[in-house]
Formats: C-alpha cells, structure tokens, sequence
C-alpha cells in the first residue's frame, strides 16, 4: 500500500471526507408595484387588502409611499408565488381599465 493513497488513513483505514452540504435557501422576490397618474389611490388601497392581506390602515400607508415615492413592496414570496400575484394584480387592474404596474424582482 502507498502512503500516498488519497483513499486510505495513515493507519491504513478507509479515509472518509466529509461531504459539505450544498443546499441553499430558494431565492425570494419582491412583488412591487409602480406609481401612476391614473389609477385611482382606492383601488391601489383595494388591491393591496385583497390580494397581499394588508389592513385598510397599512395599505394606505403603503399606496401613499407608492404614490410619493414611485415605487413600493407589497410583500416577498417564493418565484411561483410571486409570478402568481404579478399575473393576478395586472389583469384584475386590465379588467378595471386601470393601468397599473404590478412586477417583481428577486431579493
Ligand atoms: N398616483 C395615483 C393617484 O394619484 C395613486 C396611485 C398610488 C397609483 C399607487 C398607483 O401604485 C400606485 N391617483
């Protein structure tokens, strides 16, 4: 046996590497949404209640940042549940004749 086997111990044992594990977390993507001039701030506070569970009172805040700011987060989800929300948010808003942006970006 040669003292250079990378598969035997030096006391000639079986020489066991332990292995690293490689998971990681999936990542998460942030839902947004988008400023405009004219949807109106009672539909942006309707849609934040019904479809990311926020009370009246912290959707208002979070419409109003939208509305100052231009942009705001409506919550963090996994990619499928994300996609799902973005998807379900802009064609309800279609349906309303509204134009506004719903998208997502990963965190
Ligand atoms: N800026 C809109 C208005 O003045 C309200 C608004 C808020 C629109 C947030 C979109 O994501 C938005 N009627």
């Amino acid at each position: 046996m040669s003292d250079s086997d990378p598969f035997k111990d030096k006391d000639g044992g079986l020489a066991i590497q332990e292995a690293k594990p490689k998971l990681k977390r999936p990542p998460l993507y942030k839902v947004i949404l988008l400023n405009d001039d004219f949807t109106p701030m009672d539909f942006v506070i309707e849609i934040l209640m019904d479809f990311f569970d926020m009370s009246e009172e912290k959707a208002t805040q979070v419409m109003l940042q939208i509305h100052i700011q231009g942009i705001g987060v409506c919550g963090m989800y996994s990619k499928d549940v994300a996609e799902t929300k973005v998807y379900i948010v802009n064609d309800y808003s279609r349906e309303h004749q509204h134009p506004l942006m719903c998208s997502m970006e990963e965190v």
